[in-house]
Parts: C-alpha cells; sequence; structure tokens
C-alpha cells in the first residue's frame, strides 16, 4: 500500500482550512485537517516542503510508525505547527486503514461503547436576555449541553460574543484586531448571569462557560466559588496552562470541575494535570495534538486518572477533524463532552461528511474510514485570505491574554 502522492489544499469557505490528501497506488483517498488558526500557511508550508517528499513511497499501512518517524524524526519534537502536520497524516492514514478494511474507523479503535456522542453549543449575546433566548433556541435544536458567554458592561467587545450565532469565527482581520478586558468587570457581571440563566432553565440542562486563559489561579478559584451554586460542568481554560501547577491553587477552592486543552499539542502538555487530578476534562483535540494516535495516548492517560475527554470543536477545526474526533469520542471509556459549534453552508459543501446531529448528539459516519472528503474543485474557489486572531488589553494599555 505504497503512498504515490500527498497534497496540500489550501481554502477557504467563509474561513481557512488548510487539509492533507494522501493517496495509495491502488487508488485509495485519505484527508487530515491541518488547520491552525491564524498559522494556517505555517502548518501548508511544513507539510509541503518537510513532510510530503518524505511520505511518498511509504507504506500507508505503518501508522504508528509513519508517526514515529515524523515526531522523532524531526529531531525538533511538539509545538503546534509539528503536530498539526502530524495529525493531517495521521489522520490521513486512519481514514486509508479503515476504507481498505471496510470499516468506520470508530471499529478499528475498538468499537463503540456508547450509542451517540454528546455535543454542546455555544449561546452567546450582549445581554442576559438575549442570552436566554440564545440557549432557548440550542434546547430546541435538542441540545443537552450549551455554552454561555456574555458581553460585559463597560467593555467594547468581549471573547465569545460574535456577530454570527452559529458559526462564532474570531479571526477577523490579517492583522490582529485588539480587544479590551477587565478582570473585575468580567467577576463582578459573570456569577449573575448563571443564576438567571440556571433558574430559567433547570437542574437539568449541563451548562458551560469559557475562561479563555484571562485569570490567574487565585481569580480563576474565587470565580469557580462563585459559580458553585449553578453547578457548571465546567469552567474552561481558566488560566493559561504553560504552568500545570497552578492549576493546584485552583482545585484547593473550588468543586466547579475545570476543563482546558484546546492549545495542547502533545501529552507532555497536560501529563501533570492528569497526574495530579487537577482537571476534569481535557480538551486537545485530534487536529492540535497529533492526530488520532497521539490523542487517543492523552485520553488513554486520563481515564487511568478520573479526567474525561472534552474535545474542542470550533469552527477553525474542519469537518475532517470532527468526523475524526466523532470516531475517538464513539469509542474511548472516559468521553466527557465534544464541543460542536456548526460550519458554515459553504464550509459544509467543500468538505461533504455523512456524521449527523439528532437529539443532543453526534453521530459517527458509518462509512468505510472516516466518512468525510474535500471537494477540491469547489475548494479551489475559495481561496486564502489573510485572518488572524485578535489580541486583548487591560484598560490601562497592557497586552493581556487574549
Ligand atoms: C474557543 C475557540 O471554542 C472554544 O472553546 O476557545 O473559539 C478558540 O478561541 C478558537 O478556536 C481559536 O482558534
Ligand atoms: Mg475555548
Amino acid at each position: 500500500m505504497k503512498i504515490i502522492d500527498a497534497r496540500v489544499i489550501v481554502t477557504c469557505p467563509g474561513r481557512n482550512f488548510v487539509t492533507l490528501k494522501v493517496e495509495t497506488q491502488e487508488g485509495v483517498t485519505g484527508v487530515g485537517d491541518a488547520t491552525l488558526n491564524g498559522r494556517e500557511l505555517a502548518v501548508a508550508s511544513y507539510l509541503t516542503d518537510h513532510v510530503v517528499p518524505a511520505l511518498i513511497g511509504r507504506d500507508a499501512a505503518r501508522i504508528e510508525d509513519t508517526w514515529q518517524y515524523l515526531y522523532r524524526g524531526a529531531y525538533w519534537r511538539r509545538g503546534p505547527v509539528t503536530m498539526s502536520a502530524i495529525a493531517a497524516v495521521d489522520t490521513a492514514l486512519w481514514d486509508i486503514k479503515g476504507k481498505v478494511a471496510g470499516l468506520p474507523v470508530y471499529q478499528l479503535l475498538g468499537g463503540r461503547s456508547r450509542d451517540g456522542v454528546t455535543v454542546y453549543g455555544h449561546a452567546n449575546a450582549e445581554s442576559v436576555e438575549q442570552v436566554c433566548a440564545e440557549v432557548a433556541r440550542y434546547v430546541e435544536m435538542g441540545y443537552r449541553a450549551v455554552r454561555v458567554q456574555t458581553g460585559i458592561p463597560g467593555l467594547a467587545a468581549t471573547y465569545g460574543v460574535g456577530k454570527d450565532k452559529l458559526f462564532y469565527e474570531p479571526a477577523d482581520a490579517a492583522i490582529p484586531t485588539e480587544a479590551q478586558w477587565s478582570t473585575d468587570r468580567y467577576l463582578h457581571h459573570i456569577p449573575g448571569v448563571f443564576a438567571r440563566v440556571r433558574d430559567e432553565f433547570g437542574p437539568n440542562l449541563k451548562l458551560l462557560h469559557d475562561v479563555h486563559h484571562r485569570l490567574t489561579p487565585i481569580e480563576a478559584a474565587r470565580l469557580g466559588q462563585l459559580l458553585e451554586p449553578y453547578a457548571l460542568t465546567w469552567m474552561e481554560d481558566p488560566v493559561p496552562a504553560e504552568l500545570q501547577e497552578g492549576f493546584r491553587l485552583i482545585r484547593q477552592h473550588t468543586t466547579t470541575p475545570i476543563a482546558v486543552g484546546e492549545v495542547f499539542n502533545t501529552v507532555w502538555d497536560c501529563q501533570q494535570l492528569i497526574r495530579e487530578q487537577l482537571i476534569d476534562y481535557v480538551r486537545a483535540t485530534v487536529v492540535h495534538a497529533g492526530g488520532i494516535t497521539h490523542l487517543r495516548r492523552i485520553f488513554d492517560l486520563a481515564a487511568l486518572h478520573h479526567v474525561r475527554s472534552g474535545s474542542h470543536g470550533a469552527t477553525d477545526l474542519s469537518p475532517v477533524c470532527m468526523a475524526a474526533a466523532l470516531h475517538l469520542d464513539v469509542s474511548i471509556p472516559n468521553f466527557g463532552l465534544q464541543e460542536y459549534m456548526r460550519h458554515t453552508e459553504a464550509t459544509d459543501a467543500v468538505f461533504p461528511h455523512t456524521y449527523r446531529f439528532a437529539d443532543g448528539y453526534l453521530h459517527p459516519s458509518e462509512e468505510p474510514g472516516l466518512g468525510v472528503d474535500i471537494d477540491e474543485e469547489l475548494a479551489a474557489g475559495y481561496p486564502y485570505r489573510p485572518a488572524s486572531l485578535p489580541v486583548n488589553r487591560l484598560e490601562d494599555g497592557t497586552l493581556h491574554h487574549w
């Protein structure tokens, strides 16, 4: 099963996506997502210039060996660019293996551990009233879990509150736009939002909130305490996570569960968080954490320490990543939740897929492989557009975490 071709496709059907398509001598193809928001072309170059030439002629069946070859072989290990590139190759090879076996990828991962993958949607709006209306829309669509973000009085724009409700997209300009942040205003406002939402929707709806790495551990501990009466499913990314031991402080003070990991690339980013049981959900993804092969390792370590999965699934992760995520989600023993932000119609058309949403669950494809593809002709009609994520400043002008 020799690899005879591998090509990198960059397309922008509403936002930029990088996709790797691998082809074998027998004509079997596989796809992998390599999108890294705001740094798309760096991964495209890593693949085209350094990885693709070494893939040609390799045996497509040797997934683990190829993973090790790309990880150890580069000498320079880890990092989002490297790991997204490796992820794309790994995902494409799992897709090929499934097609050759005639089985959906989840069957190769041990088969189903559950009937459906519980997903959460994003309710975001400027005011508490508006956000309640957004939550109600998700409940009507069948969602069992909703993430809630609102504007903060006194701040011009807030993370998570976009113009478009179903496809929130923060990468809005070639040069980063500047947003404003105030921890005091935020901490004062957010508990009241959850008091209202919990009161209106009752105890059975799972509620989540994304702090987007903006607090210090002691501030996060306080927020966790303030939110305890509203029984959140998780408080996400309370602090930047480079300092894994920083989570000890949060943990000592609150029973609000903690989720973190959308920027993690390898198990080394979270091994202390997991081993010391400092978190409850690990949110690493197929595309940014080295593909199905490596993400499964992270989830296996997590399973030993009562940590569940909660993979990132924002609009900047393509339907190829979502398709792959669902095969893992449905098969692992310690699945928690899957984020599901819907893609635009143009994106869905460029990436035809057969996973489907019903009653608050996503269901992976039953087709051999991942059950997703890229329509290259359609993709060619959407050329790359430079777009960066914003930066954040405190009211005195200090650059803060976005
Ligand atoms: C977010 C993302 O979905 C989330 O939890 O944190 O919207 C994140 O900001 C983007 O995916 C960054 O690319
Ligand atoms: Mg997040």
